[in-house]
């Protein structure tokens, strides 16, 4: 048993949404099983030298075997609420819109909602999440080539919407399309590993691509969105959105004036990139210091891009871990270089004086700063006054790389419970003391997996996981009581 606030009992309204949040290339595993395509991630995974460990997602978690067990595991935490993504290219191998789709690949997918809404868990789908049939980008360099990659997009998730809609009524489009474009386009250690950077890799262009393929997601997530609301939402009566990335901006020194603005400016590069044409108000268009900065570099909306980009989210979806402090890279009047796609920013990772970003984790970019977050969420309330859903949220921890059965005090995971902690407890003191509309939680994540092209080095699960076994076995981390036992606190009864 954990001491929990009493006055922050009931905070949360009856119906509030709470889980752990998955992506599909981390923990399904079964890479090249039942007809599944290759993701532009296999083909990173299987390239040597591109992933810390050299390890591959081939078979991760192996969900894709033993999602059974992941639910009951789930239910076992208590969630009322499970969010995953799916693999296009293993619903469409070849992915384009004139292809066909796998049945056994749409089957597993549709045996796994069942299973979950037997066990009284609401499904939270996710399109995208960073996975392009490779053979898209073979093709036609999928996002850099924007026509054909709606009609492709769109196609795959009408796919989705009439299978699954019927018993799915919470769609995301993209996952966090900022980071998808600078990590795989700008730092390029990410699928598929662009980058101007002519040491690691050998294509791309940093200064124009991130940019074409923000706008292509916003574009092709706006054609979804119409589709669903023209086609499905009437009779499925579900909601679609879009989630982003962000984490809070704090200026170096609170006193001084271009530091405060270069706090600003971060969260515009960030968050308002995507969530001003989406969510917000007067003309379509990115934040003037982007257009600024970038000139025409940044691409420009059309008419009909604009109407199909603007309030085509139906909430506002949250991803945040962290927050940094931040001042002005080059002074004032002196030229940005065109690599630069952070908006002349320095930024810092280590602790200020006097301030603490907060107690480390076994992550470099990742503190524990519960104040970052309750400043953001008064942000994007103020900025944007969607209802948010907050759809992902988590941390790693140092010492759980330990072989199996891992011991007591490593599954005893002290700092992952005092960040679920103090993170949710501002967001509870968010909804009670100022009436911010928020509307789930979804730790990140359910179990350790295939953090990218960190491979298996990072542990951001509240289930500790034994890859070295055959079967993947699953032991609960302490933290996955603690969330259970406050959720309970803190949503009001029925
Ligand atoms: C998210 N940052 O990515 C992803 O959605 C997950 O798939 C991933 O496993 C998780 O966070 C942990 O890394 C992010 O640098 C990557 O601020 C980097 C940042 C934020 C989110």
């Amino acid at each position: 048993d954990f001491a929990l606030e009493a006055e922050l009992k009931g905070a949360l309204r009856k119906d509030f949404l709470w889980g752990y949040a998955t992506a599909a290339p981390q923990i399904e595993g079964a890479w090249n099983i039942d007809g599944k395509g290759p993701s532009t991630w296999d083909v990173l995974a299987h390239t040597p030298g591109r992933v810390l460990d050299n390890s591959t997602g081939d078979d991760a978690c192996r969900s894709y075997d033993f999602f059974k067990e992941d639910v009951k595991l789930m239910k076992s935490y208590g969630v009322n609420a499970y969010r995953f993504s799916l693999s296009w290219s293993r619903i469409i191998p070849l992915g384009s819109a004139s292809d066909p789709v796998n049945e056994a690949g749409l089957a597993f997918y549709s045996d796994l909602i069942d299973e979950l809404l037997a066990a009284g868990i609401t499904p939270f789908l996710t399109l995208f999440h960073w996975d392009v049939p490779a053979a898209l980008e073979e093709r036609y360099k999928s996002m850099l080539n924007q026509d054909k990659f709606v009609k492709d997009f769109v196609r795959y998730a009408r796919v989705c919407f009439e299978r699954f809609g019927d018993r799915v009524k919470h769609w995301i489009t993209y996952n966090e399309p900022g980071v998808y474009a600078l990590a795989g386009y700008a730092g390029g250690a990410h699928a598929p590993n662009r980058s101007s950077d002519r040491e690691k890799y050998d294509e791309g262009d940093t200064s124009t691509e991130p940019w074409i393929v923000g706008h292509t997601q916003l574009v092709s997530h706006g054609h979804v969105v119409k589709v669903y609301r023209d086609e499905f939402q009437p009779k499925q009566g579900g909601t679609i959105g879009i989630t982003l990335s962000g984490n809070w901006s704090e200026p170096w020194d609170v006193e001084d004036e271009s530091d405060r603005a270069a706090a600003q400016r971060a969260l515009e590069f960030e968050i308002a990139w995507f969530a001003d044409p989406v969510h917000g108000i007067g003309e379509v268009d990115y934040p003037a210091c982007m257009r600024e900065q970038l000139g025409d570099r940044l691409p420009t909306f059309t008419d009909n891009e604009k109407k199909l980009v603007r309030g085509s989210s139906d909430f506002y979806g949250m991803n945040t871990y962290t927050a940094f402090f931040v001042r002005t890279a080059v002074p004032p009047g002196s030229p940005i270089p065109p690599e630069d796609h952070k908006g002349n920013l320095l930024w810092f990772d280590e602790n200020k004086q006097g301030v603490s970003r907060g107690a480390e984790s076994d992550t470099e970019w990742l503190r524990t700063s519960p104040w970052g977050f309750a400043k953001l969420l008064r942000w994007i309330w103020s900025r944007y006054h969607k209802p948010i859903f907050v759809t992902e949220n988590g941390t790693t921890t140092k010492g759980e790389h330990v072989s199996a059965p891992p011991r007591e005090d490593v599954l005893n995971d002290t700092h992952r419970i005092e960040f679920y902690r103090s993170y949710v407890g501002e967001l509870a003191k968010a909804v009670k003391e100022e009436g911010i509309d928020i509307r789930s939680y979804f730790g990140w994540t359910l179990m350790d997996n295939w953090e990218w092209a960190k491979g298996y080095t990072d542990r951001f699960g509240v289930t500790w996981i034994d890859f070295e076994s055959p079967e993947k076995t699953r032991y609960p981390k302490r933290s996955a009581a603690f969330n259970r036992q406050y959720f309970k606190h803190l949503i009001a009864e029925a």
